[in-house]
């Protein structure tokens, strides 16, 4: 080994080595620490400023030079790499001190979705009726003018069909304006075997949009065909869902009406909630409220369906959930269901 006293590049390389090492151990930050590698170990730094003085050393001394500055060179790059890990590690040190987790609090409450009120009460009407043997029919929302009303007695042009403002799609398709052509879809399901369904969907009618009516809203509508059936499986039925759905002693009246495919029609009203009968503004003083229209199913919508009147007969009816929830809760504007208003929605469930 080549005494370095001999060799005045060595000696200033030794310089720099030690000095640069001093100054590292000083650097605290990685702006700094930049500054440290410019100076030391950069294009025109401190290590590359001694290497230039080469050509004035005899040749003999120049191997050791380029050993030593390669030396020193490693050297203070892993000084360097050291020193970036130690700063980083502190830094996060000092992150993780200040943003400790305390696992012992309490989590944040999350906060809970909820079924829309109309899915409530169709859930509930629908669980009423499943007690007593019927079962949900689903069915189609675009349905063809042929179901939506001929098959249920109501041709064309017929002063009827006024009853029901419709959105046509084209001259043959339509928004259903009930869910009474699904109840002839069941009916083509199930024939020739007796039925018993349940039909609850959303309809849609051309209406101006008011605190009375929607242009979207739910039916939920129910069938029963088979034979023997009797008016009053009818009644029997729906005083028990009255009195299921609004309370056991609730009484529950059937006034003559009007429908294109029951006959004989009935409207189906039950004694005044708030009142029980005596005369109140919910009732408009009438003790009375509706709740739903039914009837016999018409022969010429049983043919329709497939069932022949002369052996089989039945029983319809349907109703509004969202009325029902009006009546129910006091809501004074059928729009609050569909506007998407929380303060609304949150009451509910
Ligand atoms: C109401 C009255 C009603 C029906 C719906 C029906 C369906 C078939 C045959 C016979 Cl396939 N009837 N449905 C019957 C009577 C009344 O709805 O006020 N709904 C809101």
């Amino acid at each position: 080994m080549p005494v370095s006293d001999q060799n005045p590049l060595v000696d200033q390389l030794r310089e720099v080595h030690t000095e640069a090492l001093e100054r590292l151990g000083q650097v605290s930050d990685l702006t700094a620490l930049d500054g440290w590698r410019v100076h030391y170990l950069g294009r025109k730094g401190a290590l590359t400023q001694v290497i230039r003085g080469i050509g004035t050393l005899p040749t003999a001394q120049r191997p050791e030079v380029g050993q030593v500055s390669n030396e020193v060179k490693s050297a203070l790059e892993e000084a360097f790499e050291a020193q970036v890990g130690a700063i980083k590690q502190a830094k996060l040190a000092k992150t993780l001190s200040r943003e400790r987790v305390d696992v012992t609090l309490p989590g944040y409450p999350v906060s809970l979705g909820r079924l829309h009120p109309s899915t409530q009460t169709l859930r509930e009407i629908t669980a009423i009726f499943g007690e007593m043997g019927f079962q949900v029919f689903d069915s189609r929302e675009v349905e063809s003018d042929y179901y939506n009303f001929e098959l249920l007695n109501i041709p064309p042009y017929h002063p009827a069909r006024d009853m029901w403002d419709t959105f046509y799609i084209n001259e043959r398709v339509v928004l259903r304006t009930h869910t009474s052509p699904g109840q002839i879809r069941a009916m083509q399901a199930f024939h020739p075997d007796p039925i018993r369904v349940i039909l609850p969907g959303m309809c849609y009618r051309y209406e101006a949009i008011t605190a009375r009516s929607e242009i979207m809203f739910h039916q939920v509508e129910g069938l029963a065909v088979g034979e023997n059936i009797t008016m009053a499986d009818l009644k029997g039925v729906l005083v028990n869902f009255a009195r299921r759905m609004y309370g056991a002693e609730r009484q529950v009246r059937f006034r003559c009406s009007h429908f294109p495919f029951t006959e004989p029609s009935v409207e189906v009203d039950m004694d005044c909630i708030v009142c029980n009968g005596d005369g109140c503004p919910l009732c408009k003083q009438t003790g009375w409220l509706e709740i739903l229209g039914a009837g016999m199913v018409h022969p010429a919508v049983l043919r329709n369906g497939g069932y022949d009147p002369e052996r089989f007969n039945g029983f319809a009816f349907g109703m509004g959930p969202e009325r029902i929830m009006m009546q129910k809760y006091g809501i004074d504007d059928i729009r609050y269901f569909f506007s998407n208003d929380l303060r609304f929605l949150e009451q509910f469930g």
